[in-house]
């Protein structure tokens, strides 16, 4: 029967015997050579059953002389349980001293909890999965968007910063279980927005790809006042069509990099990255990097390494460029490896278990020599994964995409998912993106097809309330917050 039982875990199956009202009797603690172990009793044979199709593939009827013995194994035990223990079933019952070392099964959610010291904690939880998708919320923003940024303020709360088209972006404040309007920023053509702290200090920067209407560009920089409860502008910082800033940390110094588009016509310019000198509190210019129409810079570590990639987009006559990976070695970032891309817009990193995956969002397969073709922005997106022996990633996966412009990495339980914004199709820019579900030996498998319009950007995020994505859209003024249901 083990065999049958694939997806499930013995707390289904307490679930499913015990009614979530919960039942007096029938479930009993065991101890035996210092294993634990919940015993099903009941009074009556049918007290305690359920259909075996409930549980088990193509079996309708399961033999009434066997039985299934469940194995709980509760890792975080506190080591001094008393041997003599109860299970409680049905709502929260209290928890005091009375109660002390007792269990606590709640059916309705499949949690086995612990009264220790006046409070329930969680020995045992089933493993979440996705099950669907959901609308959350409409949030109409004042003109398209570009980039969502959504971060935490430690003791103040969630918040998602929107980088619009148009004259402003706004920070919006999770407010009951919705984004809700917090401030408006003054940005031009904001392109992405990213959240980073210097110890406890707290800061946004915005990506700004036009000049303002006095014809100076630049980019800025904006920190959080503990006092005011706003952002404020903290420092300018001169950029060329800027598309995204990158902060990170490398040996205790904090850098941003950003992203330097095009200057007028050129797309081969420099991008830059700054570092943080704590003497004078600003950032100052540390690095330049050759870049082609550079549109995303993404940091990751491995083990004491450090790497940044960069997508490059276009070099004035094609979008088939190469984009790059550096790799922090004696003071500054050296070329580790080149990657053949189409209008590379995004790069996410990802780890599952030990493995390290780099996924690149293509954009867009076009060259001046060659004629521009109808479907040329249905192409694939690849997934990369680092070999240690070889030092070098190497392709893990092709994703036939429709103008992907970003991807996005997130677990749900024990399940990881990456979803990707199909934007464009060649004709029309109402596609579906996609969810895909890691499923090993077959690689990311998709789950879900989300209907979108010009989407531009994703964002996982969480509350205490559950699992959510949001999305941007570069074509309508409109984000969608949706909801991950899961069972
Ligand atoms: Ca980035
Ligand atoms: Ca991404
Ligand atoms: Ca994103």
């Amino acid at each position: 029967a083990g065999a049958l039982l694939s997806d499930l875990r013995p707390l289904d199956i307490l679930a499913e015997v015990v009614p979530p009202a919960g039942s007096p009797s029938g479930v009993r603690t065991l101890q035996a050579h210092g294993v634990r172990g919940l015993q099903l009793s009941a009074a009556a044979a049918q007290a305690m059953s359920f259909p075996a199709s409930r549980i088990f593939f193509r079996c309708d009827l399961f033999p009434q002389e066997f039985s299934i013995v469940v194995t709980l194994k509760a890792p975080n035990l506190p080591p001094k349980v008393k041997t003599d223990l109860k299970v409680t079933l049905g709502s929260r019952p209290p928890c005091t001293k009375v109660e002390d070392a007792q269990f606590w099964f709640d059916a309705s959610r499949k949690g086995l909890y612990l009264c220790v010291g006046n409070e329930w904690v969680s020995v045992l939880a089933a493993r979440e999965r996705l099950d669907y998708v959901q609308q959350h919320q409409d949030l109409f923003t004042s003109s398209e968007t570009l980039g969502i940024e959504v971060f935490r303020i430690p003791g103040v709360g969630l918040f998602a910063a929107t980088a619009n088209r148009k004259a402003t972006s706004a920070i919006y404040k999770w407010t009951d279980g919705k984004f809700a309007s917090f401030q408006s920023l003054r940005t031009h053509q904001a392109q992405s927005w990213r959240h980073f702290t210097i110890g406890r200090k707290i800061f946004l920067a915005v990506a700004n790809f036009e000049p303002n209407e006095k014809g100076q560009e630049f980019s800025v920089i904006y920190k959080w006042s503990h006092r005011k409860l706003k952002f404020a502008p903290y420092q300018r910082i001169a950029t060329h069509s800027a598309r995204d800033w990158e902060a990170f940390e490398v040996h205790g110094e904090h850098f941003l990099a950003v992203a330097n588009h095009r200057e007028g016509d050129n797309h081969n310019i420099d991008s830059v990255i700054y570092k943080w000198n704590p003497a004078t509190r600003l950032f100052e210019t540390n690095q330049t990097i050759p870049t082609s129409g550079a549109y995303d810079w993404e940091f990751f570590t491995v083990g004491p390494y450090s790497f940044l990639a960069v997508a490059n987009t276009f070099n004035g006559t094609s979008t088939r460029v190469h984009s790059r990976l550096y790799v922090w070695l004696l003071g500054s970032f050296q070329l580790f490896q080149s990657f053949p891309t189409f209008g590379a817009a995004d790069w996410e990193v990802f780890h599952i278990g030990e493995r390290i995956f780099l996924a690149v969002a293509n954009s867009h397969s076009y060259d001046t020599e060659v004629q521009v073709q109808n479907d040329s922005y249905v192409i694939n997106s690849v997934i990369y994964e680092l070999n240690v022996t070889a030092q070098t990633f190497v392709k893990f996966q092709d994703i036939p995409t429709c103008s992907a412009l970003d991807w996005e990495f997130f677990s749900v339980g024990e399940d990881y998912f990456l979803v990707v914004a199909n934007s464009f199709d060649g004709n029309t820019f109402l596609v579906n993106s996609i969810i895909y579900r890691w499923q090993g030996y077959e690689g990311f498998v998709a789950v879900h097809s989300l209907p979108t319009f010009g989407c531009r950007d994703w964002e996982a995020f969480n509350t205490s309330a559950g699992s959510y994505l949001i999305y941007s859209s570069a074509k309508e003024p409109l984000s969608r917050v949706l909801r991950l249901r899961t069972r």
